[in-house]
């Protein structure tokens, strides 16, 4: 907290202005994802959208972006939780543009959406909200986004109840829990609501799809397989420091990372305890000094939150502990830099959060104009990311997860 209250709150005040614009109407800010031409995943050949076998296990690190940073949302904070001046629980609406994209062949069609993350203050969320304007704009949609204050299913169920009273054509969730949120999402259903999910899930009968920004298996093994390529000799105790105990994407990660550790090569690595930071910033720190307390031999931590890999390389620091103990997750580039440059963190993965809230949005209008269904096998156009698939149980995968080095770090703008 320290170290973020101090060199952080400046870029803090710049974003908390940027937004409290968008909240009074004014036009989204530009887009800080790539150009339809400049490749956001890794190559295929480096790392397979399909779940990878044991013998492809070694994580590859992406290719160095070929885009240019953009200005906005290259500085982040330490802190993953937002002073005062950052996004809160307020509504940031994106208007629509004046002339809505044509549907071919009919009438125009602008829809209302109600875009909802997890919890409000996560720099993390605030990429994919940029994401979901530039597409709300480029498809003539009106885009709500909303964040609970509280990262947790009542808040989430309010919301979903506050979005139906306001008659919007479509809810799309990044879930607290994966069967609390049911009941209120069938409910926006019956009133004829389409509800779609994107960064975490909820149980498949309450929602018709979900954004999936990579392979859940994929996303939970390689980083198994960054921890032990860290560790020396990949051998030692490991924890995991996670968001909250219901988080869907979260456990479904976890469970792929047991599986994964189950491979004989990772018998020296020892899963001790997984703890949970409640992608809280403070909370996040907290549990991560109870590990260095209660683990005095501890090798290594996963976090695989991007409120937690931050707070967690923090605390590392103040309490020397980094290089002792080895850390990899999932995180923000912008927000990680300084952790990589200095060593704390070797590597980490993500993908990228701003194609990931583009992508949500762009499916969700496709299926509120009868475009898809829902049917595994479906194909839709996804504006600059081009054609996407609906899988089986209505999964639309982003793509395969980056794996960010200090080789290809300050490439990244999100
Ligand atoms: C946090 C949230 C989010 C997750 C990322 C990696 O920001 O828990 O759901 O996808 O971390």
């Amino acid at each position: 907290m320290k170290r973020s209250a101090k060199a952080f709150l400046a870029p803090w005040i710049a974003l908390g202005l940027v937004v409290s614009a968008c909240a009074g109407g004014g036009a989204p800010a530009a887009p800080t994802s790539a150009p339809a031409a400049a490749p956001t995943t890794a190559p295929a050949a480096a790392a397979p959208t399909t779940a990878p076998t044991r013998a492809a296990a070694a994580p590859t690190t992406a290719p160095a972006a070929t885009t240019a940073p953009a200005a906005a949302a290259t500085t982040a904070p330490a802190a993953t939780r937002a002073p005062a001046t950052a996004p809160t629980a307020a509504a940031t609406t994106a208007p629509a543009a004046a002339t809505p994209a044509a549907a071919a062949g009919g009438a125009k069609k602008s829809y209302k959406l109600y875009m909802m993350c997890k919890v409000a203050g996560i720099p993390y969320f605030d990429n994919s909200r940029k994401g979901g304007e530039e597409a709300a704009k480029e498809l003539g949609d009106q885009l709500i986004f909303q964040c609970p204050e509280k990262g947790d299913a009542p808040s989430q169920i309010q919301l979903i109840n506050a979005a139906v009273a306001q008659k919007v054509d479509a809810i799309l969730i990044s879930a607290n829990d994966a069967n609390a949120l049911v009941p209120a999402a069938k409910k926006a259903m019956d009133a004829g609501i389409k509800v779609t999910t994107w960064d975490s899930d909820i149980a498949k009968d309450g929602r018709i799809l979900f954004q999936n920004q990579a392979s859940s298996e994929q996303v939970g093994r390689v980083q198994v397989q960054i921890i032990c390529e860290l560790i020396p000799n990949c051998t030692g105790k490991i924890a995991i420091n996670s968001s909250t105990t219901t988080a869907t994407n979260q456990n479904e990660w976890i469970k792929w990372m047991k599986e994964e550790l189950k491979d004989p090569k990772y018998k020296g690595l020892e899963l001790v305890t997984t703890v949970y930071g409640g992608d809280e910033d403070q909370k996040s720190y907290t549990e991560a000094q109870g590990l260095f307390k209660a683990y005095p031999d501890l090798a290594g931590i996963i976090s695989p939150t991007s409120v937690g890999i931050a707070a967690t390389a923090r605390a590392l620091e103040d309490a020397k502990l980094n290089g002792k103990i080895q850390l990899t997750g999932l995180g923000l580039p912008s927000q990680l830099k300084q952790y990589v440059k200095d060593g704390t963190i070797g590597k980490f993965a993500l993908w990228n959060p701003v194609d990931q809230g583009y992508l949500a949005v762009y499916m969700t209008h496709l299926l509120l104009d009868g475009k898809i269904t829902g049917k595994e096998g479906e194909t839709f156009t996804a504006g600059r990311l081009g054609q996407k698939t609906v899988g089986k149980d209505g999964e639309v995968l982003l793509g395969p997860p980056l794996v960010f080095d200090k080789n290809n770090i300050d490439q990244y703008s999100f």
